[in-house]
């Protein structure tokens, strides 16, 4: 028997207990309809497979609220990041101009992006909220290129199945389904409240994910891969979010 803790065997076996009621059923289903998240297996797995599978069937097509300009936070907050380093030092000095966007995977046309290119695509942008899983949240205007644009013009091969999402933070790394990839609200964010993203909230380019939490929103984008293979990333969650516990599913 593998070595399994005391409190593992008794959340186990609870699990165990709830999959005879009906879990256990829903991850089957799941499975067979592709709603499986790439956190589906172990322990907390039944759980997340039902989340993901519910949200998907029944809000694939549903916007996150978007409020009046009114409401849009006067202090926004701002969660720390790790330092950013030299190299981010020295691209911020030359405003950006040689920070570049690369995506590639799965697609017909495997591109790199600058600031430049990324601002002259059709615009977007919404007034939503952001909400951290740790309980705050705000609301701020968003606005840059839909991933769905970038993703038109880089021609994703039909079978694909997630966008995989880097920082220039390297231990920062998130990814999506196509539902949300392709969701009219996920924005390549460029701007924040009519001006320049700032480098506090993740400029000079964030992904900003408007049906889920804070996390997913990822800070200083530099590199997209489309996939259809998700597993085959890090240890095969779907994200160092997932890797450190926390859903990768973060549907709000
Ligand atoms: N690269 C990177 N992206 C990140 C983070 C980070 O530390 N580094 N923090 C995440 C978390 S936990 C949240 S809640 C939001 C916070 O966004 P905000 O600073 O605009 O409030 O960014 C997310 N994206
Ligand atoms: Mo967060």
């Amino acid at each position: 028997m593998s070595k399994l803790s005391r409190r593992q065997l008794i959340a186990a076996g609870a699990v165990t207990a709830a999959g005879a009621g009906g879990l256990a059923v829903a991850a089957k289903l799941a499975h067979r309809y592709g709603l499986l998240p790439p956190d589906g297996g172990g322990i907390y797995g039944p759980g997340e497979t039902l989340t993901y599978a519910a949200q998907r069937l029944l809000t694939r097509r549903s916007m996150a609220r978007e409020f009046p300009r009114s409401q849009i936070s006067g202090k926004p907050l701002q969660n720390g990041v790790d330092p950013l380093g030299d190299e981010f030092a020295r691209l911020q000095k030359a405003n950006f101009t040689d920070w570049r966007l690369t995506v590639d995977g799965t697609v017909a046309k495997p591109t790199t992006f600058s600031l430049a290119e990324l601002r002259s695509f059709p615009r977007h942008s919404h007034i939503t909220m952001i909400q951290c899983e740790e309980g705050w949240s705000y609301i701020a205007e968003w606005a840059g290129v839909p991933l769905s644009q970038v993703l038109t013009l880089v021609g994703p091969a039909p079978q694909a199945t997630h966008v995989v999402y880097r920082s220039f933070q390297k231990d920062w790394w998130e990814s999506m389904d196509m539902v949300d990839a392709l969701h009219p609200q996920t924005l390549l964010a460029l701007e924040m409240n009519g001006g320049e993203l700032p480098v506090g909230f993740g400029g000079p380019v964030r992904m900003r994910v408007t049906r889920q939490l804070g996390y997913k929103s990822l800070k200083y984008v530099t590199h997209l891969t489309v996939t259809d293979n998700i597993r085959q990333f890090g240890q095969g969650l779907g994200s160092a979010s997932s890797e450190a516990g926390y859903a990768w599913y973060a549907g709000i």
